[in-house]
């Protein structure tokens, strides 16, 4: 066959449903109030506004509407919580209670999930349907032992999970604990930056969108920081940055690089890490969050945050199949860009503010009494009648338990990845641990809730059911593949 014909078949067999299995083949496999962010000058080194509790008590309503924004000069779309895009900045400490009234003005379903927070299923409930038109409001209390994390908000509907993402609902979540006490945290001066894709072809609705795109996961050629292209975020000369990353993509993988300056990992999706690390690269696959410490030790000047290509896989098929899917909204293949600028403030410091030697230890867990495999893939589940993505050969069915598990058991769970595509894997309402990541141990212990899988990857995760009994679920985090059924649902019984 010759390669313009191969493109051609390739491309047509695409755009229908069976391409599912061709992929598999042919790959082989309240009170407004700001405590710490600065909003003055949301056009230079914009943050997001934050709300923060007062008196143990964070009340506010968010309203879900369809209204067109401005991003990176261009007129939009999108879906805003409270008419921003990113979603206002929550800001809580531990032991807070959150009463937060979801208003639905969407033309279609909507919900809340709490992204990082360990609270019950029953108020974190992805199955709830807030339908339009609806509110509802959720109320629950922040664990006083809850850990400092950056987490975010996010609708988790079945069905309209990427696309009303990707059209722009999400915002952070900031739970302030022991982290905040450490006195050179509190020193540091604070800036988040919510990485967020966007495409002009495809916002305000999925009409647009390819077959080959949704099982690829969409992806916008815009990529922005608090839906500004390459801000500036301000670095005191001698002081210190503590910088929180999100990646609310629906899709895209971000493997950040801060060239010529010193950055440090202190906090990962679910809190602190024992002791500063120095990095190099920092791998955020959707859902993911990083929190870094940023000496302002170097020349004065400016230091720009880059993302490096990363290859989620099914590139070199896309790239084969010639300019006709390059150009179909949603594909975008792994390029280089400039994420955010650090610049150097002049500060009245005459010597280093230093970085803390400790931070909050990570205990290990016990050894477990479960092992599980899951295994990534896509393919046909006969006895959901589907074809999509799997789970240990199943797709999504709503009501169906895929696995149960005793509360307060200590399990591992191995995931392995079939598939030539990156899957990152995310478990809702609890914690856990990396043990290994294709046989090798992890680096450093880190409590996370989201991981990167990349094609063909292999990690061992060890979680303890705590606290909380009920149904939640697992799921991959590019969301078109969630939506495509990739999710399971676990059951934690007493
Ligand atoms: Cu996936």
């Amino acid at each position: 066959m010759k390669r313009r014909q191969f493109n051609r078949h390739l491309i047509d067999l695409a755009a229908a449903t069976a391409s599912v299995s061709l992929l598999s083949q042919c790959s082989g496999e309240t009170p407004r109030k700001n405590a710490r962010y600065d909003t003055a000058s949301p056009r230079t080194g914009g943050q997001p506004i934050a709300i923060a509790s007062t008196e143990g008590l964070l009340a506010l309503s968010l309203t879900a509407t369809s209204q067109t924004q401005t991003i990176a000069g261009k007129p939009l779309n999108l879906l805003a919580y409270n008419g921003q895009v990113p979603g206002p900045v929550l800001e809580v400490r531990t032991g807070d209670v959150v009463r937060l009234t979801l208003v639905n003005h969407l033309s279609s379903p909507t919900n809340l999930h709490y992204h990082g927070l360990h609270i019950s299923p029953e108020v974190d409930d992805v199955f709830r349907e807030v339908a339009a038109g609806e509110r509802y409001t959720y109320e629950f209390q922040i664990p006083k032992t809850h850990p400092a994390v950056t987490g975010w908000y996010h609708p988790h509907y079945h069905l309209q999970v990427a696309s009303q993402v990707f059209d722009g609902l999400a915002g952070p979540l900031i739970v302030r604990g022991a982290l905040d006490d450490i006195p050179e945290i509190r020193q540091a001066a604070e800036a988040l930056l919510v990485l967020k894709d966007f495409e002009p072809k495809l916002q305000g609705g999925s009409q647009n969108l390819s077959t080959l795109a949704k099982r690829w996961g969409r992806e916008g050629r815009l990529l922005t920081a608090n839906g500004q292209q390459n801000p500036m975020v301000k670095l005191p000369h001698n002081g210190l940055l503590r910088l929180r990353l999100i990646n609310a993509s629906a899709s895209g993988v971000y493997q950040l690089r801060l060239p010529d300056h010193p950055w440090f990992l202190i906090a990962t999706d679910r809190g602190a890490i024992a002791e500063p690390i120095e990095l190099e690269t920092l791998l955020l696959s959707p859902g993911e969050r990083a929190e870094l410490l940023i000496p302002g030790s170097r020349e004065p000047g400016n230091y720009e945050i880059v993302s490096v290509p990363y290859d989620r896989g099914l590139s070199e098929m896309i790239e084969s199949m010639g300019e006709a899917a390059r150009q179909m909204p949603g594909i975008v293949l792994p390029k280089h860009a400039t994420i955010a600028t650090l610049q150097y403030q002049p500060s009245d410091r005459k010597a280093p503010l230093l970085l803390p030697q400790q931070l909050i230890p990570v205990e290990p867990l016990p050894e477990p009494e479960i092992h599980r495999e899951f295994v990534l893939d896509h393919g046909i589940d006969r006895s959901a009648g589907s074809t999509g993505f799997t789970i240990n050969g199943q797709s999504f069915v709503m009501g169906r338990v895929n696995t149960h598990v005793r509360l307060n058991q200590v399990e591992d769970w191995h995931i392995i990845n079939r598939a030539s595509m990156a899957h990152p894997f995310h478990l809702h309402t609890n914690r856990f641990q990396v043990i290994e990541r294709n046989g090798q141990p992890e680096p450093f212990r880190a409590w996370k809730d989201t991981v990167a899988i990349g094609s063909y990857e292999s990690v061992t995760l060890r979680i303890k059911f705590e606290d909380f009994a009920g149904q939640t679920v697992y799921h991959c985090h590019i969301l078109d593949h969630e939506d495509q059924g990739m999710m399971g649902i676990v059951d934690i019984q007493t």
